[in-house]
């Protein structure tokens, strides 16, 4: 695979864009490479500037669920954009946005739009500790909930992928509050808030881990969080950033018929442009400004277009057994990948649930982000290169999980299995 223009490109980006990326996991630096850089994409499609074309397992980190430029999201995008791009006004579709999420998340009475799933984490947790009057909060080992001083602490995705443990710049006071338990371990948390009794405002949990691989919650894993947290007066908050809307129409709560408190959302109801959300119990919302004292606010927050992006996704979506679709596209490439990995001698954990999936090379299986990192290292790069140049856009990273869209077809699954079997032969081998 030829990426000429890709690594002049790349080499003019790092003359003026540090790592020459905009956020480091697009760097490819983790599998020891530089990035394709992209010129289109189509459907499950990629196209880079050398004209190399890929099936998108990454999709935008989960954002293009209907695959990429959908006519009818872009024609709505077009028709929004054609009216102003923006007003930093009230708009009628954020209310019809509003109404479409909360109708698919029972557990909210409020919502709240942002920009970043940075931002709405960040301020679920502000809204925690207002309305606890505590300042402390619980997240995971291998969580990532975005880049804001307090959750940059055994964080996942990027800190994972470059072995952080905790940015610098972050001076210890931010940190100091942030309690880390390892994914799954329900004791330890218990133990948390024995030691912390009365300190702690919030448990802030990925659902199902996206951002150390792909890890499932064990059996009464997040049912224990919501008994722990009524029981403590706590918060709970699922960050639902990627699998709001990704695994089911209702996100990991409709899954396990859990009310959190606060949800955070992002991703896919923006339909890939900056919008994410933050909701939850009137009570708690109800601290936001101007009706309370807890301030957040946003120059694009509800930004019409990309509310028209997710008006128009959310629309799509909600029509016929999408869901139905993506789970059965992804139960063929699990059983795909795991049938070829046995047939090679290729020790791995593949799972998945609706629309997301990951694959770890270990022989254990990965029920945190402490045993995902035995996973192999050395046998994921090799894999990533080899079904990378036969032109299969897997995340550049061990700590991501994977993606589809209503778009992949099956021969797109029949085409990546086949070379996935030819990679994991040639990695055997070497
Ligand atoms: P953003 O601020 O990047 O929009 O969202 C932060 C965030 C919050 N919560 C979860 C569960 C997330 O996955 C994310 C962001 N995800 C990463 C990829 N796993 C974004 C990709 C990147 O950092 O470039």
């Amino acid at each position: 695979m030829k990426r000429v223009l890709s690594e002049e490109l790349f080499r003019i980006a790092e003359r003026m864009i540090p790592g020459g990326v905009n956020s480091p996991v697009r760097s490819f630096q983790a599998v020891d490479t530089f990035p394709s850089f992209i010129e289109r994409g189509e459907g499950s499609r990629l196209w880079d500037v050398d004209g190399n074309a890929y099936i998108d397992y990454v999709l935008s980190w989960g954002a293009a669920v209907l695959g990429h430029a959908h006519p009818e999201v872009v024609a709505s995008v077009c028709a929004a954009a054609q009216k102003g791009l923006g007003f930093g006004a009230a708009t009628p579709g954020e209310s019809q946005l509003a109404e479409r999420i909360l109708s698919a998340f029972p557990a909210m009475d409020l919502i709240r739009f942002v920009s970043s799933g940075t931002e709405a984490c960040m301020t679920a947790i502000r809204l925690a500790r207002a309305h606890t009057r505590r300042d402390k909060f619980i997240k995971f080992s291998g969580n990532y909930h975005g880049h804001a001083d307090t959750l940059l602490a055994a964080a996942g995705s990027g800190l994972a992928t470059f072995s952080i443990p905790s940015s610098s710049g972050v001076p210890a006071p931010c940190v100091e509050g942030t309690l880390i338990a390892p994914f799954n371990d329900l004791a330890a948390v218990k133990a948390l808030f024995r030691e912390h009794s009365n300190a702690i405002a919030a448990v802030i949990v990925e659902p199902f881990v996206g951002n150390a691989g792909f890890i499932r919650p064990a059996e009464g894993f997040l049912e224990g969080l919501r008994e722990l947290c009524s029981e403590e007066k706590a918060v709970l908050i699922f960050d639902e950033v990627i699998t709001g809307f990704r695994l089911c129409w209702g996100g990991a709560q409709t899954l396990f018929h859990i009310d959190p408190d606060l949800t955070s959302l992002g991703k896919i109801i923006g339909g890939g442009l900056a919008l994410a959300a933050f909701g939850g119990k009137a009570e708690i919302m109800s601290h936001l400004a101007p009706l309370g004292s807890v301030y957040q606010a946003g120059t694009l927050s509800g930004n019409p277009v990309a509310v028209a992006s997710g008006l128009k996704t959310l629309e799509l979506l909600g029509k016929g057994d999408s869901y139905a679709r993506l789970t059965q596209n992804m139960r063929k490439l699990v059983s795909g990948i795991a049938d070829s990995a046995k047939e090679c001698d290729v020790a791995v954990q593949v799972d998945g649930e609706g629309g997301m999936f990951g694959l770890f090379f270990s022989d254990a299986p990965v029920t945190s982000f402490e045993s995902a990192k035995k996973s192999d290292l050395m046998l994921f790069k090799k894999f990533f290169k080899g079904v990378f140049e036969k032109g299969i856009y897997w995340a550049p990273s061990l700590f991501e999980a994977g993606f589809l869209s209503l778009a992949h077809s099956e021969h797109d699954i029949v085409k990546t299995l086949e070379v996935i079997q030819a990679t994991l032969r040639d990695v055997k081998k070497k």
